[in-house]
Order: structure tokens, then sequence, then C-alpha cells
């Protein structure tokens, strides 16, 4: 997968090529990150990338140019991507979406900073997304974010059973997690867990995993297309209730 970002601080974003399953999925050449610096398409001395907003206001907007001249350097070198820009306008970044993102092979991130970026760059958008119902000082953040969680939909990237125990994979929060020691502080691994007996630890997990989303995602919980072993588990939870209100 190739994945470009356009930012005027790409020292702050490449770290997220040298660290933990990133780094090995590019070591891998599973995924090829590259940043450009915006700065690098002003033709000014000063590299000016911001201006001040047409109608008043406060704070400055990014200019159109850098992007205009970046997207024709970028689409004659590397073809057509399907651009993203990072905003709190967008569509949200879920594990659906990411899911998405990774068929698309070929994605470029925008990143903005000051108020914004001139609005006849939406040109070149395909799609603005948002990682959440908060306002950031620069779209890099957000960038790194969609990496990560794209990344993670890529073939070899992550072992695919690992991703469809994900949260929300399917729906469903994340059941809990042990490994060593048995016991820390009286507190104990589950019996089940050391069991051995992998049908009944595959319940026990489906179950946590249902009552945590019960409790704590109820809107998930009713999105959730139940399977056999959800309702093997249900009625499990329900009797395990019932004996205890008795
Ligand atoms: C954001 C978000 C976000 C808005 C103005 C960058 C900032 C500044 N991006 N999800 N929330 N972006 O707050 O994606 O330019």
């Amino acid at each position: 997968m190739r994945v470009g970002v356009v930012t005027i601080f790409p020292d702050f974003v490449k770290v997220i090529k040298d660290y933990g399953v990133i780094a090995q999925a590019v070591e891998n050449g599973l995924i090829d990150i590259e940043i450009f610096n915006l700065r690098d398409f002003t033709t000014d001395k000063h590299k000016v990338v911001d201006d001040y907003p047409y109608g008043g206001g406060p704070g400055m907007v990014m200019k159109p140019e850098p992007f205009f001249r970046f997207f024709e350097f970028y689409s004659q070198k590397y073809g057509k991507p399907y651009v993203l820009l990072t905003s709190p306008q967008g569509r949200r970044l879920t594990n659906n979406f990411a899911q998405e993102l990774a068929s698309k092979e070929h994605i470029l991130i925008i990143c903005g900073r000051y108020e914004g970026i001139d609005e006849r760059v939406s040109h070149f958008v395909d799609e603005e997304v948002s990682i959440g119902d908060y306002v950031l000082t620069g779209g890099e953040l957000p960038a790194m974010v969609v990496i990560d969680a794209v990344s993670r939909f890529v073939p070899g990237v992550v072992e695919e059973e690992s991703v469809k125990n994900d949260s929300f994979y399917n729906d469903l929060l994340d059941h809990p997690h042990y490994t060593r020691p048995r016991e820390i502080e009286g507190l104990k691994v589950p019996e089940v867990l050391v069991s051995g007996n992998h049908e009944e630890v595959e319940l026990w997990r489906r179950k946590e995993s249902l009552k945590k989303t019960m409790l704590k995602r109820p809107d998930l919980f009713i999105k959730h297309t139940f399977d056999e072993l959800d309702k093997k588990a249900l009625i499990s939870l329900f009797r395990e209730l019932m004996s205890n209100a008795q």
C-alpha cells in the first residue's frame, strides 16, 4: 500500500515509520509511507504557506498555490491517489472506514494547520476524515491515526486473527486479556483461561465481549449481528444472572 502525507511539519509525522508494527510493515515492504513538506512547493524566499482570511476574522488560512503545485508534482510522479483531508468536518474514522481505506491501495493525506485550508483545494480532495468532535492545532496527528488504523488492515501487517478479534470488528468490544503470572496481589487469572478447553475459552471470551458491549456501548450491541456463539454466550450469561438472582 502506498501512503503519501503532505504537511508543513514532516519531521513530526515521519516518526510513525520508526516504531512498532508500522516500522515492521515498512521494513517488509507492505506499506510505503512518503512524507512531503508543503513548503517545498512554495516559490517565495520565506516559503510562506498561509495568509489572512478574506472576509476578515481571526487566524490565518493555508494558501492554495503550494497545494496546487504539490498535486501537479505528485500526480505526475505517483498517479492518482485517494485524497483524504483530515478535518473536524470529515466522516468519522471507524474500523470499517479504515478497512475501506486499506482497500484503496494508494492514499494521500493532506494535513491542515491554522484555521484551515483555502476551500479551492477541496477540488483535489476525495473525502474528509475526522478522528473526533474536538479541534486540534493541526491535521498531522489525525493523519497518523488514520495511517495506524488503516495499516492494520493491510494483509500481512498484523495477524489476520488479531484483526478478527479487534474491538468493533464485529461491533463488539474486545474481551479481557491475561498473561503470566497466574496470580498477582491475590488477583487470579480466570480458571477457564488455563483449562486448556478451547471451546470454553472461546465461549468465555464472547460472553465477556457481549457483557462489556451491553454495559459500555449499547449502540454497538444493537448494531451487532448475532451468530450461534453469541446466542450460546447470552444463554449462559442469562443463566448465570438467574442463578445469582436466586
Ligand atoms: C481534526 C479532527 C482537526 C482543525 C483546524 C486542524 C484541525 C486545524 N482533523 N479530526 N478533529 N483538525 O481538529 O481530523 O487546521
